[in-house]
């Protein structure tokens, strides 16, 4: 066969969960994604912990991006995402930005632009976010992201932007 199935193309996922031991659920999803079917060569960047983006008086977010080698479909890796947030316990349909267990974002998946009702990609929030871009720059800092440019020149933008970031000691 010569279809796209075939293809192993690069994808980018963020990871962020700020309730129920944060740390232990981002590290159980990366164990997660790598254990999907189509997934393979897996990496992780260090984990951040930032303030909340959104309403105040939730808990601090802990977050990592993943990089990934997938033959999955954007779709079908959107599928798997969402089935290990809710094998996490995640709760759907609270107030938006509110605390998760678990969130898996969509960053990048190969070179491809995706603009559907349930599925964008690149994810919108990726330039203006330092809890994406500083995780995403430090696994790829010259990953081009289709329509934003050098991940590790978008770093710059954004440093004094957004929640404060730590790194986690590893
Ligand atoms: N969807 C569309 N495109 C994508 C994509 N590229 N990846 C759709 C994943 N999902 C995508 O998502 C709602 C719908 O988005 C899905 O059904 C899917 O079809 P969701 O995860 O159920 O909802 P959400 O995450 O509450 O909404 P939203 O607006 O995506 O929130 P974000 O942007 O994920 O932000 N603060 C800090 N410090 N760290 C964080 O990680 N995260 C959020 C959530 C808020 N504040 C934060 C953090
Ligand atoms: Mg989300």
């Amino acid at each position: 066969m010569t279809g796209d199935e075939h293809r192993w193309r690069p994808a980018y996922i963020g990871v962020g969960s700020n309730l129920d031991d944060p740390v232990r659920h981002v590290s159980e999803a990366i164990e997660d994604i790598a254990a999907l079917e189509g997934v393979q060569r897996v990496t992780s960047s260090s984990l951040y912990r930032s303030a909340p983006m959104g309403p105040a008086g939730q808990p601090d977010f802990i977050n990592a991006v993943v990089a990934i080698r997938t033959s999955l479909s954007a779709r079908q890796l959107l599928a798997g995402l969402q089935a290990i947030e809710n094998a996490h316990g995640r709760v759907r349909g609270r107030e938006r930005w509110g605390p998760r267990t678990l969130d898996l974002d969509l960053l990048v998946y190969g070179a491809e632009t995706i603009a559907e009702p349930d599925l964008t990609v690149p994810h919108p929030g990726i330039a203006r976010r330092n809890f994406v871009l500083l995780p995403l720059a430090e696994l790829a800092p010259d990953l081009d992201i289709p329509g934003l440019g050098r991940a590790g020149n978008l770093v710059h933008g954004i440093m004094d932007v957004g929640p404060n970031l730590t790194k986690l000691d590893s």
